[in-house]
């Protein structure tokens, strides 16, 4: 029995939550959001400006200086990190980093100069592409036809080539920069990467991660051959071998002990993507239990005991940290959307809530909305479209009620829609994330899936599955103990749909079907 400390490094912001095992009680919630914390980054979202939509990098030294500022704040709390007993973490998936000397070799951190200065010698490329870039479709294109076809690809990695994902990526960096490609001895993915740091040495990737990289071959958990010669030269030599998530993949490193307290020889469990994590920090690792995350993506996911494709291509198979695999559909346009449309009808997070309840309508008294602001991996769309269809205030964004409603229930008919290869359609439905809050939000998803909505007390389940794994992978505790100790339904947010509301969607659902077959790229 000890303290557990889950660590998660999203898009937006660094959290920290540590669990007590003993007690079965979460002592610590800490988090530090990158644009308010460290605006000198410039990323103000988390990524950096660039005129290219499809462009989107982050830059890695600003998880570092996050994470300093992150374990600073906790320690500033009067919190004793050597209490911890282990840690692990999540990171946002796909999102690649290049380094020029392996970081076991430019270890150990000097205590004298900030982690950041240590760590930008050694990135071979300054930025890190991300989940939300969508530049690199030729190169999709180029490793599936090596392949033989999207089939092939699919059954060998569980997804088709897709454009954010690592592989098409890092193809992409190869062939726009050759130098600093074969310059680059070491490539890892964020969460990886954010081990390696901790730990002072190079920490593998999990198979959870790893499965979106379009290079893991799926029921082996090794890389395949054949992908990683579609993607770029050498490139088995720049990759640790992936290993299952339960993995102790080092130490704390001694630059972390005299600075903020660790006790030397703390374990870090292999860190893993913030969608596998949160599978489970939802509770959800075993088959029967949909989960849809709200954040600046939304994804729905669930435990799968094998693994199944998506027909349409929009769907990955992912390992499940808890053994086996898992399915996921990710939207691009989940908090970014939802944002826009409140920002553009000056609506406050409050009042979009109490427009949904009570200002407006299931079925939107017909008034819809195609809600890309940024482009679209389901459905693929490489360029922003936002179309709206009804009353003139409407289409002007003047009708703040039915232009919040809208947003939102265009978001979950199409997360419907696209997750219906799952399997049956599910009678409850577990809702996580920042947004998840909103009741409005809550409501929409119970009226239009038909199913009972839970959310738990934590919020953020990607953190707390961090915590629970390292738990799991020193106590050897069932999981089923462990989330019945930490996974708490929020006895306020259990949400019926209301009657009624599925005869107001019947027609809606029919012209959102149509209308994602015509937009879609294929
Ligand atoms: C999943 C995906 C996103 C990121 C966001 O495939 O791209 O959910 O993991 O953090």
């Amino acid at each position: 029995m000890g303290l557990y400390l889950g660590l998660d490094c999203s898009t937006q912001s660094l959290s920290a939550l540590v669990i007590d095992t003993q007690r079965g009680q979460v002592l610590l919630e800490e988090s530090v959001n990158y644009g308010q914390a460290l605006p000198e980054y410039q990323s103000p979202y988390g990524f950096l400006a660039h005129p290219d939509p499809k462009l989107k990098h982050a830059d890695p030294l600003l998880w570092v200086a996050a994470l300093e500022r992150l374990l600073s704040k906790i320690v500033a709390r009067g919190f004793d990190l050597g209490a911890v007993n282990a840690l692990s973490g999540a990171a946002q998936q796909h999102a690649t980093v290049y380094l020029n000397t392996r970081i076991s070799e430019a270890a150990p951190w000097s205590l004298s100069v900030p982690l950041v200065d240590q760590v930008r010698p050694l990135l071979s490329r300054a930025s890190a592409p991300i989940w939300l870039d969508s530049s690199t479709s030729g190169e999709c294109a180029e490793i599936t036809a090596a392949l033989g076809g999207n089939d092939a690809v699919v059954t060998l990695s569980g997804s088709r080539a897709i454009e954010r994902f690592s592989g098409p990526q890092i193809r992409k960096f190869w062939k726009t920069e050759p130098a600093a490609y074969q310059a680059t001895r070491e490539i890892t993915l964020a969460s990886a990467f954010l081990a390696s740091v901790l730990c002072g040495a190079s920490a593998p990737i999990d198979h959870g991660d790893g499965a979106g990289m379009n290079l893991l071959e799926l029921r082996s958990g090794a890389w395949s051959t054949a992908l990683l010669e579609a993607t770029a030269p050498e490139l088995a030599s720049k990759l640790c071998t992936p290993v299952p998530s339960a993995t102790r993949v080092g130490e704390i490193a001694p630059y972390f002990v005299h600075k903020y307290g660790f006790t030397p020889g703390t374990p870090l469990l292999a860190f893993t993507g913030d969608n596998p994590s949160s599978l489970v920090g939802m509770g959800a690792t075993e088959p029967g239990s949909a989960v849809i995350s709200l954040g600046t993506s939304d994804t729905v996911f669930a435990a799968m005991a094998e693994p199944r494709t998506d027909p349409r291509g929009f769907g990955h198979v992912f390992g499940n940290p808890a053994g086996g695999f898992m399915c996921l559909i990710c939207f691009a346009n989940g908090s970014l959307a939802r944002e826009e449309v409140a920002r553009r009808v000056g609506l406050s997070w409050p009042a979009f809530e109490r427009a949904i309840l009570s200002e407006s309508l299931p079925g939107n008294e017909g008034n819809s909305m195609l809600p890309y602001f940024v482009p679209e991996m389901t459905p693929k769309l490489l360029t922003p479209r936002v179309e709206l269809e009804g009353s003139a205030a409407f289409r002007a964004f003047a009708d703040p009620p039915a232009n919040a409603r809208a947003v939102v229930e265009a978001q979950a008919l199409t997360m419907q829609l696209h997750s219906d290869w799952i399997g049956a359609a599910p009678s409850s439905v577990r809702v996580t994330g920042g947004a998840s809050k909103n009741r409005g939000i809550l409501q929409i998803l119970a009226d239009v899936f038909d199913a009972r909505i839970h959310t738990l007390s934590v919020s953020n389940s990607s953190v707390l599955g961090a915590a629970l794994r390292a738990a799991q992978a020193v106590e050897g505790l069932p999981w089923a103990e462990l989330s019945a100790r930490f996974v708490v339904p929020d006895p306020k947010a259990r949400i019926l749909s209301a009657p009624g509301a599925q005869a107001a969607y019947g027609a809606l659902r029919a012209k959102f079907a149509s209308k994602l077959q015509a937009i879609t790229i294929g």
